[in-house]
């Protein structure tokens, strides 16, 4: 099966046609009709000569309907376009034009009707001028008479090769049915219909119902009138249901998968901005503080809050089932169409946020994949990017936590210098406790700091340690008892100022000569930075955030006051950095932050 929809102006002929290509009156029900206006959405159908069947969704033209227009147009992937020749193009031509492109609908028909009234050359290359200019791109076009049959042959061909060419889902897909009608079954049941775009619904299936997230179990299904065992998308299905009354359901809520959708009401977007020249006004100039979001059939209102470039945050009134990459619509007294980015937005309380957030998102695919949300997250659970409607993801760090390289990288030094805090701070204590670690790094789960314990660092007793005496062992010299404590105490001074390396004279005080130092760092304890200076494990990391927070580039004594230090040590630490391409040295003298160092 195949699902279109009909769109156009009101009065243009759009339910007369589909009713002299089905024989069936998509009005069927009383309340969708008034005065021979459409009101809401009708539905009929139709056996292509291939024996496929095509399914239509009669929408209203009128302007007052242009929601359950949407509500119709929201989840199919194609349109037949219907525009009358007596009186060509309209104000609803145009709305609904302008909500296909915003929506990015790339596949349909035109159909110039009542072609025993008028000539329809005028109003062909007129809608079929306006109409290439969209998301629709160039479309088959036909002239008709729906009272006459002239042309109606022709224009079955013309669907027929629509609905071959549209592009065939992914049966397996997470089912998400946009509900647009509930009433009571026969047998008391609570009966929805609704477009299934892609996935597959058997009978016996438990699917959720949003936003209530109750269960449902599905007892039978319906595809165009026939009792059927199963549906794949895209569909028009009717659905009963067990565990729901009827009367709870309606328009705007979605049966889908249990595990595949979480609801969202705080989401970034990129304005696709449909019709906007590139040289023309930006999206400051036009976009709305509050808008309707339309998304499939449901729709809620919204704030709007545009971050920088075409890259806005919507917060929804009522949360809606949403994936990465799913189309939405904004309206008000125009539409705008947008991309949902990232369902689950971190919060932009810090300064600059805002605008830091627009130029990551961005440079993002429209398609955001496991990699990009994991950047701007840091961890995810597996489940929590499935949700999100991403599949396919890297292996995961710990059960099913997923980490972002460069955060997981940033974490594991992060939990070295903690833990050589701790052993400076207090020589005595046997280590950092785990769950102190987890707070210090602000893990959701301890499990990760467990993952995040690499040699030298290790775990005795819920404690994490230093394995100084394995290390020792293993990579050179035992350190003897006077050097470890010597080490200990420079690293306590080290964690209050953790670039301000001790002097020549403090070395010699504590008893650290040349071969101490060396045999220190040889066993993970000091990091040499050039012969003189000597600090914490982990400060290069540190250094290289520290300096991520200056304007780029920047100067050595900017480099030296953001790191709170003396010349003598920030000469030789950013020359470190520099051959380590943490840094970058500009002919200039001033530097360039290339990478964060690896922990
Ligand atoms: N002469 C002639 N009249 C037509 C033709 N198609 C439709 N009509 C008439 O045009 C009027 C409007 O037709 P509808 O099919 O209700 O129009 P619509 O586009 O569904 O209108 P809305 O539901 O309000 O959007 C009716 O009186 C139809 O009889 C045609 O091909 N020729
Ligand atoms: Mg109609």
């Amino acid at each position: 099966m195949q699902v279109i929809a009909t769109a156009g102006h009101t009065d243009h002929g759009k339910s007369t046609l589909v009713r002299a290509l089905t024989g069936m009156d998509p009005h069927c029900r009383e309340p969708q009709r008034s005065r021979g206006l459409t009101l809401d959405l009708g539905h009929a159908w139709l056996t292509l000569p291939s024996g496929e069947q095509l399914a239509f969704v009669d929408v209203p033209g009128h302007e007052r309907f242009v929601p359950n227009m949407l509500a119709g147009v929201g989840p199919v992937p194609a349109v037949l376009f219907v525009v009358a020749a007596d009186e060509g193009w309209k104000p609803q031509s145009a709305e609904h034009l302008a909500a296909l492109d915003a929506l990015g609908i790339r596949r349909g028909v035109l159909a110039v009707t009542r072609i025993d009234l008028a000539d329809p050359g005028p109003a062909l290359s007129e809608a079929g001028r306006l109409i290439a200019g969209t998301s629709l791109g160039e479309v088959e076009a036909l002239a008709v008479s729906a009272i006459t049959g002239e042309g109606l042959p022709r224009l079955i061909d013309a669907l027929a090769r629509l609905a071959g060419s549209l592009p065939a889902p992914d049966p397996g897909a997470p089912v998400r049915i946009w509900v647009d009608r509930a009433c009571r079954g026969a047998d008391g049941d609570a009966v929805v219909t609704g477009t299934l775009p892609s996935g597959t619904v058997r009978c016996g299936d438990e699917l959720v119902i949003t936003p209530s997230m109750r269960p449902v179990r599905v007892r039978g299904i319906e595809a165009l009138g026939e009792p059927v065992t199963e549906v794949a998308g895209p569909a028009r299905t009717a659905l009963s249901l067990r565990g729901v009354r009827h009367e709870r359901l309606g328009r705007g809520m979605a049966l889908v998968h249990p595990g595949r959708w979480a609801l969202a009401d705080l989401i970034d977007v990129r304005l696709t901005m449909p019709g906007t020249p590139p040289a023309g006004p930006g999206p400051e100039a036009r976009l709305p503080r509050t808008a309707t979001v339309h998304a499939g059939a449901a729709r809620t209102p919204a704030r709007v809050r545009l971050l920088g470039g075409r890259i806005a945050r919507l917060s929804l009134r009522e949360p809606m089932p949403l994936h990465v990459g799913d189309h939405v619509l904004l309206r008000d007294r125009s539409v705008h169409g947008a991309v949902v980015l990232d369902v689950t937005p971190p919060s932009l309380s810090r300064r600059g946020a805002g605008a830091s957030a627009a130029a990551e998102l961005g440079a993002w695919p429209d398609r955001p994949a496991a990699a990009d949300l994991l950047r701007r997250h840091g961890l995810l659970r597996a489940s929590a990017l499935l949700a999100m409607g991403v599949t396919e993801h890297p292996e995961p760090v710990s059960g099913e936590w997923l980490a972002d390289p460069g955060h997981w990288a940033d974490l594991a030094a992060r939990l070295g210098e903690a833990v050589t805090a701790q052993v400076g701070r207090e020589p005595l204590a046997r280590g950092l406790p785990l769950d102190a670690a987890r707070a210090a790094l602000g893990l959701p789960d301890r499990r990760l700091v467990d993952a995040l314990v690499k040699p030298p660092l290790r775990v005795r007793d819920g404690l994490i340690q230093i394995a100084m005496a394995d290390t020792a062992r293993g990579a050179g010299p035992e350190l003897p008892a006077g050097v470890t404590a010597a080490v200990q105490v420079l690293l306590a001074d080290l964690a209050a100022a953790p670039f301000a390396s001790p002097d020549a004279d403090r070395l010699r005080h504590l008893g650290l000569d040349l071969r101490a130092i060396t045999a220190a760092e040889q066993a993970g304890l000091l990091m040499r930075i050039s012969d003189q200076i000597v600090l914490a494990p982990g400060a290069d990391a540190l250094a290289g955030r520290v300096l991520a927070g200056l304007p780029q580039p920047f100067t050595a004594a900017e480099a030296r006051q953001a790191l709170h230090t003396t010349r003598r040590v920030a000469i030789p630490l950013l020359e470190f950095l520099d051959r380590a391409g943490v840094t970058q040295r500009l002919p200039d003298d001033r530097r360039r932050l290339v990478s964060r160092p690896a922990g």
